[in-house]
């Protein structure tokens, strides 16, 4: 069943809140911040298949599955009092709420994205040192790494002590580095215990694909199943298509988090692949699981950096493991899923048919 995003809070939707529900085999209480959005939304399902209780924390509930959640409040973590009530009674916390999207979202935004996630994570980890919260674990983004070592395709992988000297895209890079420093001063001055993981463009199905925030791996998807199921074969694609990243599929993304809570590593460490293509090879991967050929039309739009990759030398040696999903199978159940959705959509009212169309012209 599908929820209507919840916008706003009011006590009406506050009445909406889920009741606790049998089937938890620890006394472990854990919180998930951002349980509404992609990330957090599967990280709940694990928690709870490993016997957690959990409460989500969000602005809104999960938009295309209901969550699995033991209890989910509707909460503004923006306001410090709504922090101490999402923190109160838990264990442990997991800080994933953001105000974030793809490049088409965060390079417009600075201001807004700096003030809204500065106070997010200022208020989540005070609340977090006040509810006596024992482990603490943030999510930080590649995006904190300096954007002169990002300047060319064949770029060399970022590894975390690249950070520093700083100089973070964006506001959005700015804000996590800052929070980064936060979480590392709460562990030094209050002995917080907490851990910090950079992610490196996470996808899968159950993300956004469309409106705005989504990321290139949701927005080829969605491009490639409108070319499929509407018979015009051209793709926009923002910029020449050269520019490259790595993508990490989210069953490996909730894995590597898991195993970042459970052990003693302390200092920020990068969750991502490390396998390097263009956008280009990306759309191209794409249009072959779809079975549908397609035209790329570059067009302007915002690119970011030039290249970013993962370097998981660190990852492997203190969790002994990486990410091991190939971005063939994460992309084929991603295609699948938002191929379903896409489909959902043209079969739907004429308005969701003129969104479409304006899928068509997708530089923001
Ligand atoms: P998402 O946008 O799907 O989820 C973030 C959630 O935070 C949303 O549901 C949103 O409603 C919620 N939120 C925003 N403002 C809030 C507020 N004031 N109070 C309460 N909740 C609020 O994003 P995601 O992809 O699931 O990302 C999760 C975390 O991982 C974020 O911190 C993000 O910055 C970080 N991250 C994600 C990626 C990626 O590729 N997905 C990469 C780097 C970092
Ligand atoms: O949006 P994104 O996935 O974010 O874009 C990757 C590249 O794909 C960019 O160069 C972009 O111009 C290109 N691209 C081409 N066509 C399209 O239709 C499209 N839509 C999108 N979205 N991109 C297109 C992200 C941040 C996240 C997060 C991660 C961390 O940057 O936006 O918030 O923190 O990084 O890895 P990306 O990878 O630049």
């Amino acid at each position: 069943m599908r929820r209507e995003n919840i916008g706003d809070i009011s006590t009406a939707t506050r009445e909406l809140e889920q009741q606790p529900r049998a089937g938890s085999t620890s006394n472990t209480r854990v919180v998930v911040t951002g349980a509404g959005g992609f990330i957090g939304h599967h990280l709940v399902t694990e928690l709870k298949h490993r016997g957690f209780w959990v409460r989500g924390v969000d602005v809104k509930y999960p938009e295309f599955r209901d969550t699995d959640a033991d209890e989910f409040l509707l909460r503004d973590l923006r306001s410090p009092s709504e922090c101490l009530e999402a923190l109160e009674g838990s264990h442990e916390a997991y800080a994933l709420a953001a105000d974030m999207g793809g490049m088409g979202y965060i390079a417009s935004r600075d201001a807004k994205i700096l003030h809204d996630n500065a106070l997010i994570n200022l208020n989540t980890i005070e609340a977090a040192r006040l509810s006596g919260v024992t482990r603490y674990l943030y999510t930080s983004s590649a995006c904190i790494y300096p954007e002169h070592l990002q300047t060319r395709e064949d770029v060399r992988a970022l590894k975390e002590e690249d950070a520093y000297p700083a100089c973070p895209q964006d506001g959005y890079g700015w804000e996590k580095l800052i929070s980064e420093r936060l979480c590392q001063y709460y562990a030094s001055d209050y002995g917080l215990n907490a851990r910090i993981v950079r992610f490196h463009n996470i996808f899968g199905p159950l993300g956004t694909w469309q409106g705005g925030r989504e990321k290139v791996p949701a927005a080829l998807c969605r491009k490639v199943a409108l070319a499929k199921l509407t018979g015009n074969d051209e793709i926009e694609i923002w910029g020449d298509g050269e520019q490259t990243r790595s993508f990490c599929y989210i069953a490996d993304c909730v894995e590597g988090i898991l195993r970042l809570m459970q052990s003693d590593y302390r200092a920020p460490l990068n969750l991502g692949q490390d396998r390097l293509i263009t956008i280009n090879q990306l759309a191209d991967l794409i249009s072959e699981i779809s079975g549908v050929t397609i035209r790329k039309s570059h067009i302007p739009g915002p690119e970011g950096v030039r290249g970013r990759n993962s370097d998981n030398s660190r990852l492997r040696a203190e969790l002994r493991w990486e990410p091991q999903v190939s971005l063939e199978d994460g992309l084929a159940e991603t295609y699948r899923w938002i191929e379903g959705e896409v489909q959902e959509m043209l079969a739907g009212p004429e308005t969701d048919l003129q969104i479409a169309a304006s899928f068509t012209s997708t530089s923001p």
